[in-house]
């Protein structure tokens, strides 16, 4: 009877976060005035990828619809719809967005405590063959009132609370605020994210890799020791699986469920790796410690890492705990050689 249960208990985002504050006393309830912001804009942008399709949101900007409008990209689309959702909740005060070159800062009356960073639309260059892509977003408190941009430049260990929102087969949103790892689905009819996936953990050890192999060419020794380690295991296990869908949430996703290790290492192409610090890196690594797993640049724990400027890339080792503890040993080898 557990779908009865769960069609009974229903508990609902909304609920989780109310019931997450009530463990804060001395809480307002900006924060879960501000995640249920966030939580509107990842319903509005499900129903827009899922319509997108039909009704012609993918393709360039400048198209006009059916109705002659003229067309956002979806990820345009889905950075404005996040921009407005966040001001409007009147509890942020630094936006940092993928989409923005600059960091938006929001005066009174709507200024709020929170510096929020996130992509909109991450992955969006699958959009067009109906590849999962998701939104990914941290946050941090700013506590005194003047902001500046310093205080988007945290480091990932002082987020209050990380997450993605997964467009896929279902439109799932995965939430930590610090207290563990919880997965949400939405259920269109109820237009409601229901809790199915509570207390998520990650498997200390997985059996999956996931890397771009095409960068195999330029990476540099310790990584192209750990690859070769998942293809052929030197202690005769049986190889790894490669999994790469090119999509960080659903690569991310995966691993968070099924095990393993997610890489988007440095190469000699990009010495600091592709992915962004801010609002790809810090988010996937908080949610990954607080399941259990962790993260490591190749040099330093991934969620020690002071960013310089907004939109910093790093190399990103993420997942199951033994795994990672694996290419930190090469890396730590290969210091030690120098
Ligand atoms: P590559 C998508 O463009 C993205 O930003 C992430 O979602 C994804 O993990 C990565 O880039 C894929 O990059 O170089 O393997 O195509």
């Amino acid at each position: 009877h557990a779908a009865d249960a769960h069609r009974t208990d229903l508990m609902t985002i909304t609920r989780f976060v109310l019931n997450e504050q009530s463990k804060h006393p001395d809480s307002k309830g900006d924060f879960s005035i501000l995640l249920n912001n966030i939580v509107l804009g990842c319903k509005f942008v499900c129903s827009a990828v899922n319509k997108a399709g039909l009704a012609k949101l993918i393709g360039l900007a400048g198209d006009t619809n059916v109705q002659g409008e003229e067309q956002k990209k979806l990820d345009v689309l889905s950075n404005e719809v996040f921009v407005k959702a966040l001001i409007s909740s009147g509890r942020t005060c630094i936006l940092v967005s993928e989409e923005d070159e600059e960091a938006t800062f929001i005066s009174p009356p709507l200024r709020g405590k929170y510096c929020v960073v996130f992509d909109p639309l991450d992955g969006s260059s699958n959009i067009d063959c109906g590849v999962s892509i998701g939104t990914i977003f941290g946050i941090y408190l700013v506590n005194h009132l003047e902001a500046t941009i310093d205080d988007a430049l945290q480091p990932g260990k002082n987020m209050l609370a990380a997450g993605y929102c997964m467009y896929g087969s279902s439109c799932m949103l995965v939430l930590s605020t610090g207290n563990g790892v919880n997965g949400f689905t939405l259920d269109p009819s109820l237009g409601e994210f229901i809790l199915t996936h509570p207390d998520i953990k990650i498997p200390k050890t997985g059996k999956i890799y996931s890397v771009n192999e095409g960068n195999a060419k330029n990476w540099d020794g310790p990584t192209a020791k750990y690859i070769e380690n998942c293809k052929f295991p030197k202690d005769g296990s049986s190889p790894k699986s490669l999994r790469y869908v090119g999509s960080m949430v659903a690569d991310v996703h995966r691993t968070l469920l099924y095990g393993g290790i997610f890489l988007y290492p440095a190469d000699r192409k990009s010495p600091n790796g592709k992915l962004r610090v801010l609002y790809e890196v810090f988010p996937m690594s908080f949610l990954m410690e607080q399941a259990g797993g962790q993260a490591f640049t190749g040099k330093i724990r991934a969620l020690d890492l002071v960013p310089k400027k907004i939109h910093e890339r790093s190399p990103i080792f993420l997942g199951s705990y033994e795994d990672v503890e694996e290419i930190k040993a090469l890396y730590a080898a290969a210091q030690n050689q120098i």
